[in-house]
């Protein structure tokens, strides 16, 4: 299907961008705004929101008219590609599959601080109404909390016999994320040099779901990611695993 975006009639082009220019707020940053706007097809271009950001900055809102298509026939998605199991489901995959409780180490490696979510997907109290894994019976959680190394979380997944890690990424300045990321990968590569090593997933909010093959993991999670998804997923891929070594 063909579309084009919607402001005030349908199919009028119009749409909303907002940035921060390196210069103090005046008129020539707004007009400065206004050619980048130019500059990046939108006619016309009407700077409707301009605020100093201290001293030598300024934030931006332009509204405006481009003139793309877009084809969401090309468009492409990660479809999931694991059934979506209650939490009693769960528990009786793992069960069948394991015979044993499944273990999942979390954390957030490097320097990041931001724990909301991993907690979420991890904490009893979970996440848009679903309960963490904590509340899985046949899930043992062990949540390492923030800024943790990377060779800490590759030796507590040892120790603990880990089937799956879960690390989290908020912080995306220089691509941290992705660095982090694949230094998980890297390590656990190196512990578990004929393979083995647990299931590696990665989430946060600037992933992008495709990129979990480039990072070295088994999956990426993305904005809006339930616990319950998370579960599913892993009681998918550890029974894969379970009938494959059998
Ligand atoms: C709360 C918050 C903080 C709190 C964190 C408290 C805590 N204990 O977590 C505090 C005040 C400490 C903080 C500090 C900083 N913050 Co802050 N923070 C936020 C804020 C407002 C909300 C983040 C959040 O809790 N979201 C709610 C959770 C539920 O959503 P989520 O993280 O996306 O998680 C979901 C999914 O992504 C996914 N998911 C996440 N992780 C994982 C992991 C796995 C395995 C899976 C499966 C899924 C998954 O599932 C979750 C549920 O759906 C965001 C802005 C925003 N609105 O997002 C900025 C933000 C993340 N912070 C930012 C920054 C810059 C900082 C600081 C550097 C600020 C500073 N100069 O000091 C510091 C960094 C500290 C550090 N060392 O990391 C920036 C990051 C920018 C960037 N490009 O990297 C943001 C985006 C704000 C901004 N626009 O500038 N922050």
């Amino acid at each position: 299907m063909i579309v084009r975006p919607y402001g005030d009639t349908t199919g009028d082009g119009m749409v909303q961008v907002s940035f921060t220019l390196p210069i103090p707020h005046s008129k020539v940053a707004e007009g400065a705004a206004a050619q980048l706007a130019a500059k990046m097809g939108m006619d016309p271009a009407m700077v409707v929101h301009a605020r100093p950001m201290g001293p030598g900055f300024t934030f931006f809102v332009v509204y405006g008219r481009v003139s793309h298509l877009v084809d969401t026939d090309a468009v492409e998605v990660v479809e999931r590609d694991y059934p979506l199991l209650t939490p009693a489901e769960v528990n009786t995959a793992i069960r069948r599959s394991l015979r044993r409780r499944m273990v999942v180490v979390g954390a957030c490696v490097g320097t990041d601080a931001h724990t909301v979510g991993i907690d979420a997907i991890l904490n009893v109290k979970g996440f848009a109404g679903e309960k963490g894994l904590e509340y899985y019976r046949e899930i043992k959680v062990v949540n390492l909390g923030a800024q943790v190394d990377v060779e800490q979380l590759l030796a507590r997944a040892v120790e603990e016999g880990a089937d799956a890690v879960l690390v989290s990424q908020v912080v995306t300045q220089r691509d941290a994320h992705l660095l982090h990321a694949r230094q998980v990968a890297a390590a656990f590569a190196a512990a578990y040099p004929d393979g083995g090593r647990p299931l590696l997933v990665v989430g946060g909010p600037r992933f992008e779901e495709s990129a979990a093959a480039g990072l070295g993991v088994d999956r990426v999670f993305g904005r809006g990611t339930t616990p319950g998804e998370v579960a599913s997923f892993l009681a998918d891929r550890v029974a894969a695993r379970a009938e494959l070594a059998r």
